[in-house]
């Protein structure tokens, strides 16, 4: 039974005891973020603030996935494994081989209709369709932590249209408030969003066979360090955004924002999916329902027609504006850095909407659950290009992209570094800091078994693989903002194929015969 929307969803929470209401007054500036940091750093429920400081009546919603059991709930099922064995089965799937197994496909083929999104001629994000007179002031939207930049969007579903494809992609990009009217867009040069803008780009300038110097790097910073700071400066100076010349082509490109919608679809939007994956897609198959969509008021795209919130606008081709800084996942601030701006040119609502927000900051937080269910579901899909990987943990202080952890079954020389290689060539893995491979025998999720024979086994400077290439936007401490080195650690066990040719000790393990012995006399012992 899907969720039909946010409200929907709520209630479950409230019936499964996960949901506090708080009706004391409070302020959308720091305050929420102390009390929603206070309250998942002790594993405790959902909030709806239902008295918001400047916001009379608006109610918002924080840490909705901020547990296995809320993430579990709002996913629909027992346990994530549930939904990475569905993926199995798809994936299972052989040619038939006669009528009979055709037969027994019939149930898959019919569940997959249910995944994929339907447009309706309208729905509950229309009640309120403000095209004239409207602003983002209007919304309980957080400033999170006191150095950052202002108030931030941070959990929106940004939906934008590859241009040459037509394909949609929905993507969460925290949005930086301006004014009323104008935001900050804060996808990341190697998110799908930041593509499809780039496409803009290319269709701007068909004819020139590339694109230009500034165009080219990521959407681009102008070239050079000196430039960049003299425009930053620029933009600071005049308080305001900075028209690039000359070096890119103008035009704009769509922006739809969803927020506020089903667990599902929310979801969907933070999933490294492949980039011609359609997110609602995803949702529909996330949900086994289909995600209903309407059309925008003023912009050529689709949102969820449930959603409590709709931004619609577009991003200039030749406008940068400084960003940030923001207190970010990483537990420190994420720097100011040019983005593209948003210029809203309508907003429509629910009566009443709920706005749905997340803070991040030191881990753990709510993203960490949300995190953590992306390395189950994705697990299987890793395996089918990397099927030696038996198992995978992202330590939550990790932050996802400093620290993974995979234990594979070696069967060659060099797999290990092999495996590495794979994981910095898929998808947002290629984020991936430090990698730990080790053998099957070592349990990825226990810290403390990787930690034992992990550092056991490995002569650093032979087992240490550095390479270079990109590196997550938040990283601050590499050489380069989105450009620099990481690091695989070869933990397996050496071979003499590999030229060890040392003997390797057994693991210490005691014989069954005087465990059972032990076992039976421990009462005996005086132990309980
Ligand atoms: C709470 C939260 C905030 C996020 N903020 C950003 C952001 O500001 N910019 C960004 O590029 N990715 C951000 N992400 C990560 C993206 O949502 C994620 O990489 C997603 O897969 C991007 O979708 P895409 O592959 O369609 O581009 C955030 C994730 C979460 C959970
Ligand atoms: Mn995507």
């Amino acid at each position: 039974m899907a969720y039909d929307d946010l409200r929907a969803w709520i209630a479950t929470l409230d019936r499964a005891g996960e949901l506090k209401k708080i009706s004391a007054e409070v302020d959308p500036i720091l305050e929420i973020t102390e009390i929603a940091d206070r309250v998942s750093k002790c594993g405790g429920p959902a909030l709806v603030f239902q008295n918001i400081k400047g916001h009379p009546g608006a109610q918002a919603l924080i840490n909705q996935f901020g547990s296995a059991r809320r993430m579990n709930l709002a996913l629909e099922v027992n346990s994530l494994d549930e939904i990475a064995n569905r993926i199995r089965q798809f994936m299972d799937v052989k040619s038939p081989q006669g009528f009979l197994d055709k037969v027994k496909m019939l149930p898959m083929l019919a569940e997959m209709g249910k995944f994929f999104p339907k447009t309706v001629s309208t729905g509950p994000c229309k009640e309120v369709i403000r095209c004239d007179n409207f602003s983002l002031d209007d919304f309980p939207i957080l400033k999170c932590w006191p150095k950052d930049a202002g108030r931030f969007i941070t959990l929106p579903c940004v939906v934008t249209r590859d241009p040459s494809t037509g394909k949609r992609n929905v993507g969460c990009y925290r949005i930086q408030v301006y004014d009323g009217q104008t935001a900050g867009m804060h996808w990341q040069r190697q998110k799908v969003a930041a593509e499809h803008y780039r496409e803009r780009m290319r269709a701007a300038v068909s004819g020139t066979p590339t694109l230009p110097q500034n165009a080219r790097e990521g959407w681009g910073t102008p070239a050079g360090r000196d430039t960049r700071a003299a425009v930053d400066i620029m933009a600071r100076s005049s308080g305001g955004s900075v028209l690039i010349e000359g070096d890119r082509p103008s035009g704009k490109m769509e922006v739809a924002v969803a927020i506020g919608t089903d667990p599902a679809i929310t979801f969907s939007a933070i999933v490294p999916a492949p980039p011609d994956v359609e997110e609602y897609l995803i949702a529909g198959f996330l949900r086994q329902k289909p995600v209903e969509l309407v059309k925008c008021e003023t912009v050529d795209l689709e949102v969820p027609a449930t959603s409590e919130i709709v931004l619609e606008g577009h991003v200039h081709l030749d406008e940068l504006r400084t960003e940030g800084p923001f207190g970010d996942h990483t537990g420190f601030y994420s720097l100011e850095d040019l983005y593209p701006v948003f210029h809203l040119s309508c907003i429509t609502h629910r009566k009443d909407p709920i706005y749905s927000t997340t803070i991040v900051g030191k881990p753990p937080m709510e993203d960490a659950w949300m995190g953590k269910a992306v390395e189950r579901i994705f697990l299987p899909l890793m395996k089918l290009t990397i099927p030696e990987i038996v198992d995978i943990n992202l330590p939550i202080e990790g932050v996802f992209h400093n620290l993974m952890i995979v234990s594979i079954k070696k069967s060659y020389p060099g797999q290990a570094r092999k495996v590495m290689n794979a994981v910095w060539s898929l998808g947002q893995a290629m984020f991936t800091k430090c990698i730990v491979v080790v053998d099957e025998d070592v349990d990825v999720q226990d810290i403390a078994d990787v930690t034992l024979k992990a550092l056991n086994h490995i002569d650093p400077e032979r087992d240490i693989q550095f390479t270079l290439g990109p590196v997550d936007s938040l990283d601050h401490a590499s050489r380069l903002p989105n450009y620099g080195s990481k690091m695989g650690i070869d933990a397996t066990r050496k071979w003499p194929s590999e030229g060890f040719n040392r003997p390797w000790p057994d693991e210490i393990l005691m014989d069954e015969k005087t465990k059972a012995l032990v076992d039976k006399k421990w009462k005996e012992l005086g132990f309980e």
